[in-house]
């Protein structure tokens, strides 16, 4: 950040320049809007024609030129992400080079960058530079994240929440520039997506969550087409969305919809309460490896992202032969559908293919960090999620009144001041690929409820993940955050105001 001085830029209304900007996934007009209209500045388009009656345009009026350039200034350091195999490839952005340089003088604002996503990750920048009474500075930007996953997981089973809401979280996650949003779509409360060749587990899934059944009249799943809309809408904002189908344990909903699953064919009963570790399936069961092809085939074919996550966490249940033989074949399954599996960090101690992404999250590490280290050795990539810092279902205080507190209390500082680098134990640090924050919703019930539990706090992760420790400050970050809940106030965004900021 370089501020150029002087008096701070009026700024009513930009005029929208993307001549050189090719092409989004949808126009870049009603996207720099949603960002920018909440902020109080009118979008208008037309940047690219010659203002009528000269250059100069009315005051508060500023030309805002999104420029696609590779040579997108000095400074800014291509990502990380030489170990993503597969990059980052929401929005159809070819490679994970997100670099972008702001700068915003008295003759105008404009974003330089070498991709369409880095052009974006400007205009949410400049954004945050509107200060509450309408103005920006004078300043270059030189910008760049230091990990490829930045990302939000979300637990859509123990409580659902449908499409409206799930698309007010991709925009929380993109204002924060995460790239990519998790879902886990299947547990013991419940089944989220519609699976075409195994219809029963929506039928007999879909109504169900902790507590007991959704409200008459309301479903509790995606079908086909609403999980490919989300994942549209989310890749028009460069967030990719990686469905969960959590295996071999968390797995009531499936063998309540499908008794074949079981030792004695019977189904399972439905169940609404939070405890973990009991379902399961089973390696031996010849009905087991045709639902895992049918269920994960389907998933793949309806993913446009390039990761299918298999779970994979909590199964005690089952001993280590069983738990690989499942790991390995859903893994296989995910692969050979052209994907890349994702999974919690259990699965190290079964097979790992190069590119396989592990997920960091239980900092009790009940496997040891051996499987770790032989993990990453095999080429693992590790996204960390750790319960005591990225678990924002947490709750902040003991006081709190939602949420959980099986890996503590994680209060804003404690999701800020924390090293991605050195959070996940036997790996190094180029094994990691990035962060993600996580909310698991035992306890939560209503976008309100959820919100209040995202922020704060996900702002905290999202900069860790961008940002490197040297750039890194918990005094000027609580400063900063503090002047974003007037944006939240507008867009209904709810928020816990911790005593940890002196909230506006
Ligand atoms: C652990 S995190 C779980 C979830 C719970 C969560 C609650 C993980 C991989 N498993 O099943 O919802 O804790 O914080």
């Amino acid at each position: 950040v370089e501020p150029q001085g002087g008096e701070p830029l009026a700024l009513q209304a930009v005029r929208l320049d993307v001549s050189a900007a090719g092409d989004p996934p949808v126009g870049w007009s009603p996207l720099v809007a949603e960002l920018l209209e909440p902020a109080g500045i009118t979008v208008r388009s037309g940047g690219d024609q010659p203002a009528s009656g000269g250059s100069q345009e009315a005051p508060g009026v500023l030309p805002l030129v999104l420029r696609l350039t590779d040579d997108a200034g000095p400074g800014a350091a291509a990502g990380h992400g030489a170990g993503a195999p597969d990059g980052v490839r929401a929005g159809g952005a070819a490679t994970s080079d997100e670099r972008y340089t702001l700068t915003v003088s008295p003759e105008g604002v404009v974003v330089a960058a070498p991709q369409p996503v880095g052009l974006l990750h400007g205009v949410r920048t400049l954004r945050q530079l509107v200060t509450a009474d309408g103005s920006v500075p004078a300043v270059v930007v030189r910008d760049a994240p230091r990990y490829p996953w930045r990302g939000l997981s979300v637990d859509v089973v123990r409580h659902w929440f449908g499409p409206a809401v799930l698309r007010r979280v991709v925009d929380l996650a993109g204002a924060y520039k995460l790239r990519v949003l998790h879902l886990h779509l299947t547990d013991d409360q419940g089944w989220r997506i519609e699976i075409p060749s195994r219809p029963a587990l929506t039928e007999r899934g879909g109504r169900t969550q902790v507590g007991g059944e959704l409200p008459a009249g309301e479903r509790g799943y995606l079908t086909v087409d609403e999980f490919r809309e989300l994942q549209e809408y989310a890749a028009r904002r460069f967030v990719t969305v990686v469905p969960e189908i959590d295996l071999p344990g968390h797995t009531n909903a499936a063998t309540h919809a499908y008794g074949e699953l079981t030792p004695d064919g019977v189904p399972t009963d439905a169940y609404g309460g939070i405890e973990v570790g009991f379902s399961r399936l089973w390696a031996d069961n010849p009905a087991t490896e045709p639902f895992l092809r049918d269920v994960l085939g389907d998933v793949a074919a309806m993913t446009q992202g390039p990761w299918v996550h298999v779970g994979g966490d909590e199964a005690p249940q089952l001993d280590v032969a069983e738990y690989s033989a499942i790991m390995d074949l859903a893994q296989r399954v995910v692969r050979e559908a052209g994907k890349t599996p994702v999974a919690w960090q259990e699965a190290a101690r079964a097979g790992i293919e190069p590119g396989t992404v592990l997920q960091f999250w239980d900092p009790k590490v009940e496997t040891g960090v051996e499987p770790f280290t032989r993990a990453a050795e095999a080429g693992a990539r590790f996204v960390a999620s750790p319960g005591s810092n990225a678990y924002l279902d947490m709750k902040y205080t003991p006081e709190h009144p939602l949420g959980l507190e099986w890996a503590g209390h994680v209060e804003l500082r404690d999701a800020y001041d924390w090293e991605p680098a050195e959070a996940v134990p036997g790996v190094p640090a180029d094994a990691v690929e990035g962060v993600s924050a996580a909310v698991w919703t035992e306890t939560l019930t209503t976008q309100d409820e959820l919100f209040s539990m995202l922020l704060p706090r996900l702002p905290a992760v999202a900069e860790l993940a961008w940002t490197t420790p040297s750039g890194r400050d918990w005094e000027s970050f609580r400063v900063r955050v503090a002047t974003h809940a007037p944006g939240w106030r507008t867009q209904g965004w709810s928020f816990h105001p911790t005593p940890q900021v002196d909230w506006p």
